[in-house]
């Protein structure tokens, strides 16, 4: 039975915005002033036709999870992972185990929830003191440019920490089936940690501590088509604060790109394949070997996208800094440590921003040598 808490840590909170879904439905041929960027062609734009661009690597997680540790076949999927993890901190996983029918099921509810009358998600919309709920994030002027996206927003776990009373709101088939993909992939999450741990000569047991009872959000994302795509962003270039965020792409409609080598490259979704990308507390917790990358979102003229983002963070009660059995191999901190709920209210409370905040986590004597 589920325990719940009335004094859920408030995380943030976001200027509440309009529904940019209810908009795109009016016969507009041209967007709004506040979704107009002039700077998202600020990187060459590479389609995933060409054969020239590099893939976002791909990891069978089969190898890893279910073949003997001495194995050749285990350490070369390590080894790609590791790679992975510190040259692109992207990848696509695939034989994840997260199961089809549940991937299935839980996309055929997020598609319904997206598609509920404006009267009933206007129940479900953020409120002015607090972040989650239906709306945008990190929105903190009236002059900030917005996405071109709907988002609903909401922390999973650990359960002490969810809002209760807006969980409840959901439509019932909804609330199985999330609950039942938040279980399945913090079991993936935790997985995959537990590998990067290996790669890293991590002691497994500070992983685990630092771990069990991770901070888990999830964040539904519905991009409509875009009369002006070419103007707007779907999702502005950031890092994630998370430690591993799991992303499932529900359509197979192209959108997201990951900042690799000043270019942005997309990342194509693969059928029952999950993208896995490092957060700024894994570069925090490996002391920059594993690094998070910028990512963006882009927008169609004529075809919807929906994503589910899943981020997993260290336990609420834990210190984020450095692993202190990686300080100690490699004889040096380059990171500060802070609580994490501090470090989470400062993330939210700022505008998205590339990677700045990472930046202020950085001891100040190495800001200079880093790029
Ligand atoms: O929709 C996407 O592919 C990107 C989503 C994302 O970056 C996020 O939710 O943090």
């Amino acid at each position: 039975m589920e325990t719940h808490n009335d004094e859920v840590i408030n995380f943030g909170r976001s200027l509440i915005v309009p529904s940019v879904q209810e908009l795109a439905k009016k016969p507009i041929s041209k967007i709004p002033p506040r979704y107009v960027r002039h700077d998202n062609q600020k990187h060459p734009l590479i389609s995933s036709d060409d054969p020239s661009i590099p893939f976002v690597p791909v990891i069978d997680l089969h190898s890893l999870f279910a073949t003997a540790s001495e194995s050749s076949t285990y350490s070369f999927e390590l080894n790609k992972l590791h790679t992975a993890a510190k040259e692109w901190g992207f990848f696509q996983v695939i034989n994840h185990g997260v199961s089809e029918s549940l991937l299935e099921d839980f996309k055929r509810e997020v598609l319904k929830f997206f598609k509920l009358p404006m009267e009933e998600k206007q129940k479900l919309w953020q409120e002015e003191d607090n972040h989650e709920g239906f709306g945008q994030l990190f929105v903190v002027s009236e002059e900030q440019k917005l996405d071109w996206c709907d988002m609903f927003y909401i922390t999973t776990l650990p359960h002490n920490l969810r809002q209760f009373q807006l969980f409840q709101k959901l439509p019932p088939v909804l609330r199985e089936k999330l609950e039942a993909y938040s279980m399945e992939i913090k079991k993936l999450a935790m997985a995959i940690l537990g590998e990067m741990g290996k790669a890293l000569g991590m002691d497994n047991e500070e992983m685990t501590e630092l771990f069990d009872d991770g901070v888990q959000s999830i964040r539904m994302n519905y991009y409509p088509p875009c009369p002006e795509p070419e103007l707007a962003l779907g999702f502005s270039p950031h890092s994630d604060a998370d430690a591993l965020t799991i992303l499932y792409q529900l359509t197979d409609t192209e959108g997201l790109q990951v900042r690799k080598d000043g270019k942005w490259v997309p990342v194509k979704p693969l059928p029952n394949a999950l993208v896995v990308n490092i957060g700024d507390i894994m570069e925090i917790v490996t002391n920059g070997v594993y690094k998070s990358i910028e990512h963006r979102a882009i927008v169609r003229s004529n075809i919807e996208r929906l994503s589910v983002a899943t981020f997993y963070s260290s336990s609420m009660g834990t210190e984020l800094g450095p692993a202190r059995s990686l300080v100690a191999q490699h004889n040096v901190a380059n990171f500060r440590r802070v609580p994490l709920e501090e470090y989470f209210k400062g993330f939210f409370a700022r505008k998205l921003d590339g990677k700045s905040f990472l930046d202020y986590m950085k001891l100040e004597e190495l800001k200079e040598n880093v790029t």
